[in-house]
């Protein structure tokens, strides 16, 4: 288990997907992309797993790309970053956010690069209070990616957005949750106990509303209010066409918890 680069827990109703290469600070290798997409597939195609966690081992979350792989001392190439990022770190926040499940982001420790877009790719970011967010690009000749560009301004505006982008300043986690940027700051030693309990609840709610609802915040960055109003009443309609839906109006009048399925029905 300790020389896998991502752990992988299947809990009852969610799956947990911890980053492990401690010793860089989780930094990403072409193993660690292949081994989170394999994992977030298996996420897809599980019916009984109804939400994700993704985290870190260590003091880190994760240090962006591994820069030891990037050691050009030795060779006179122009790199392409554009070909790492077409395979990798692309097609890794589209799955994230293509994801109907909920992304829960337990950011245990430092998020620095493609690190801390990543976990702001996720639907709920939840740091320690010791954790910080870095657009280190900056400080390497390099602008942010994995989708960095577009939510920092979304999340935070584009007076934070920029200043981060070309300062490369550290966010503390409490900050980052006064701004916007994330869901939450925990104290450190109880962030994974918090961000569980958010799982089990997640594992036992109406999974397909959610994913429903996740969609419509999305293309509403697009949409006009028009075309957003209309999007909602599909929604609703699929939405409310679901057992789900009796379940929870029937438990509600019933004065009793409901009892999600959380599966489309057939
Ligand atoms: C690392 C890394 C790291 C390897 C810490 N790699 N070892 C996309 C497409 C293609 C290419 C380029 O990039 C991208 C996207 C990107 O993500 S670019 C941005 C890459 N990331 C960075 O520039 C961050 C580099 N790291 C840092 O600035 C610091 O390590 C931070 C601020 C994250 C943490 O600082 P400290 O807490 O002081 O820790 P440390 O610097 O002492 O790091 C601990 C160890 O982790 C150390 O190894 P060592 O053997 O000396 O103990 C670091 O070398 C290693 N490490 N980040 N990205």
């Amino acid at each position: 288990m300790a020389d896998e680069v991502l752990l992988v827990e299947k809990k009852t109703g969610y799956h947990v997907l911890t980053l492990n290469r401690p010793d860089k600070l989780n930094a990403f290798n072409d193993d660690l992309h292949i081994a989170l997409r394999a994992a977030l597939n298996d996420v897809a195609a599980d019916e009984d797993c109804r939400a994700v966690m993704i985290t870190g081992a260590g003091r880190g979350f994760c240090a962006g790309q591994d820069l030891g792989e990037r050691d050009f001392s030795q060779s006179d190439e122009t790199p392409d970053l554009g070909a790492t990022i077409e395979a990798y770190y692309n097609p890794l926040v589209r799955q994230i956010r293509a994801l109907e499940v909920p992304v829960i982001c337990a950011v245990n420790g430092v998020a620095a690069g493609a690190g801390a877009n990543i976990a702001l790719a996720c639907d709920i970011v939840l740091a320690a209070k010791s954790a910080r967010f870095i657009q280190a690009f900056a400080k390497i000749g390099l602008v942010p990616d994995s989708g960095g560009t577009w939510i920092l301004p979304q999340l935070i505006g584009q007076a934070r957005a920029k200043a981060l982008a070309l300062t490369a300043t550290p966010v503390f986690a409490e900050q980052a949750e006064q701004w916007g940027m994330i869901w939450k700051a925990i104290d450190d030693d109880q962030l994974m106990a918090e961000a569980h309990k958010m799982m089990e609840d997640f594992a036992i709610a109406p999974t397909i509303s959610l994913g429903l609802a996740k969609y419509a915040i999305h293309a509403a960055a697009t949409n006009t209010y028009n075309e957003q109003l209309d999007l909602e009443r599909d929604l609703q309609r699929e939405a409310g066409s679901s057992s789900d839906y009796i379940e929870g109006v029937t438990a509600f009048l019933e004065k009793r918890k409901p009892k999600y399925t959380g599966k489309k029905d057939t």
